[in-house]
């Protein structure tokens, strides 16, 4: 099956992502760099994750990632409308972390649906560090999982792992039930991760009120237009 046909049968695909392998080191650097230059409610320490905010104005190793074609594509196939950049965040899963819950990014009953999500592994994932879980075919369910599921952190029949190298990106409908599992590792998981929405949504991050100079100055026409400046 192609990337389109398991996005749309599937609900989550894996791509080839926009940094070549010989310089994922140097976009490995820079998101050090973000993890340890944020301050304030910029940075959240969440139970099993470490999350920093606003990844856009945060380096131009990551201007890249949310013009790159297959994923713009994925959310015209997803999106299906206009659609606009909501949140471009590190996400650092520490060592020794439960699963999260199952769950869907957004209720469909939302301004915000369809939403396409995305993930760019900075490291590999891996069954033992935590790779990201979905439900196949999940996203053409009417229900989420916490409708029908008691314990949301338990396996689910049917479940795959979304494992891939470092520099790969993985793109999922926002209504497929998935979530990050245990990392029982010694190390942590980084991944950089965002959403598209539709462009009348609410995005989580104002891109517009947040833009930095020299941000600005090196955007093009279409991350100003992703990012509705
Ligand atoms: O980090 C992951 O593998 C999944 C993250 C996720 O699903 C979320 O935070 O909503």
């Amino acid at each position: 099956m192609d990337a389109a046909s398991e996005l749309q049968e599937r609900g989550f695909a894996l791509l080839p992502g926009p940094v070549p392998s010989d310089r994922m080191e140097r976009l490995a650097n820079a998101y050090t760099a973000a993890m340890e230059s944020a301050t304030g409610d910029d940075i959240r320490v969440g139970s099993t994750s470490t999350k920093v905010s606003d990844l856009v104005n945060r380096g131009a190793e990551f201007d890249d990632l949310y013009v790159f074609p297959p994923l713009l594509e994925a959310c015209c196939r997803v999106i299906g409308q206009p659609f606009k950049l909501s949140s471009l965040l590190a996400r650092t899963l520490r060592p020794h972390s439960p699963a999260q819950e199952l769950h869907v990014d957004v209720r469909r009953d939302s301004a915000d649906w369809p939403l396409l999500g995305f993930i760019l592994m900075v490291d590999e994932f891996r069954p033992d560090n935590g790779a990201t879980r979905f439900v196949p075919g999940s996203h053409r369910w009417p229900g989420t999982p916490a409708d029908s599921i008691s314990d949301l952190r338990a396996e689910y029949d049917g479940q795959v792992l979304a494992c891939g190298n470092a520099g790969s990106l993985l793109v999922f409908n926002g209504s497929a039930w998935h979530g990050h599992t245990a990392n029982t590792s010694s190390g942590p998981r980084r991944s950089l991760q965002g959403a598209f929405i539709p462009r009348d949504g609410r995005a989580g991050t104002d891109f517009a009120a947040r833009m930095q100079p020299e941000t600005r100055v090196r955007l093009g026409p279409l991350a100003r237009h992703v990012l509705a400046l």
